[in-house]
């Protein structure tokens, strides 16, 4: 029995690295399938090798975490990469996404990339919007501004970069760690979308670095199941913090009187966009639950 990582899982084949950095080629025990269990990369697990690189996963070892999408184990921090120019930011994924890694105890890190593509007062617009929510970096893949700051934050951690396909996360992988030669795409001209470049997550151990990274494929869709609507203000570190005054206990920061998030909103203490999207999320959220009493 040897201890090991899975870096990918392809086709039924789990890429696993052992604690001779040595990689074996796995297969999973059967009992898994039949457990409803899948292998993730990020599992640390124990496996019976066979040959030298070939082998058969028998353990996994409990998960510190596990985030849904991606699906990826034993993260430490999750850097939800967007585009400040093409595509544009899907604003309301990302506040999903940070909801989700917020109420998972992930720190989540926003890297605003393609900061070459557009004028100074648009990236501030971004940043604005998300630094009181959460850590923010502005890089840029293409001129290597911001990596050096970028570096210094995935030291010594397992971070997993997410986000929109296109956003650049494979190119700035590339960029901060010249050895990777992940491949990269483009925009589709007639969507205006990502191409779905990267196919599999995968996690990546760059040379002469502490730390390591996951690269993913991008999505464009993401439900926070098991939310409660009068829980999501509290995923909200911009807003919540004004919350402890409002009159009512129970308040949801929307029409109650003597609320001290509406207070704060009005004083510019809180983003407009970020609030008026927590009540759109607030609202789905609510229609989700109606529909499963009708
Ligand atoms: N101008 C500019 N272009 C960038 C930058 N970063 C990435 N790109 C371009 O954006 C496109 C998409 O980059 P990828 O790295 O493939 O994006 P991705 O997020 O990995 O996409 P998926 O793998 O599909 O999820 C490529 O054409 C890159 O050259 C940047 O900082 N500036
Ligand atoms: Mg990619
Ligand atoms: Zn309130």
């Amino acid at each position: 029995m040897l201890k090991g990582k899975i870096l990918k899982g392809i086709g039924g084949f789990y890429y696993v690295l052992d604690e001779n950095k040595i990689i074996h080629e796995c297969k999973a025990a059967g009992r898994f399938r039949k457990e409803g269990v899948t292998p993730l990369p990020g599992d640390n697990v124990i496996f019976v090798p066979e040959g030298d690189s070939y082998g058969f996963i028998e353990q996994i070892e409990d998960r510190i975490n596990l985030l849904t999408r991606p699906r990826v184990a034993n993260v430490d921090m999750v850097a939800i990469v967007v585009s400040a120019g093409k595509p544009n930011i899907d604003r309301i994924l990302c506040d999903k996404l940070l909801v989700s890694f917020i109420k998972s105890n992930i720190t989540p890190l926003m890297v605003i990339n393609k900061i070459d593509t557009v004028d100074a007062e648009q990236i501030e617009g971004i940043k604005l919007e998300y630094e009181k929510a959460c850590n923010t970096v502005c890089v840029s893949a293409k001129t290597g501004e911001g990596l050096g700051e970028l570096k210094m934050l995935l030291q010594d951690k397992c971070t997993c970069f997410a986000g929109q396909s296109a956003a650049g996360k494979s190119t700035l992988l590339n960029a901060l760690f010249s050895e990777l030669d992940l491949e990269t795409g483009g925009m589709s001209k007639k969507t205006a979308r990502g191409k779905h470049t990267t196919r599999h997550a995968e996690l990546l151990l760059p040379r002469d670095f502490e730390g390591t990274a996951v690269d993913t494929p991008g999505f464009s869709f993401f439900d926070n199941t098991d939310l409660l609507p009068e829980d999501l203000y509290k995923y909200y570190p911009d807003i919540e913090p004004y919350s402890h005054a409002c009159k009512y206990p129970s308040c949801i920061h929307t029409v109650e009187p003597q609320c001290s998030v509406k207070d704060a909103l009005e004083q510019g203490l809180i983003n407009k966009s970020r609030y008026d999207r927590y009540v759109t999320l607030l609202n789905e959220l609510k229609e989700k639950r109606q529909r499963q009493y009708d």
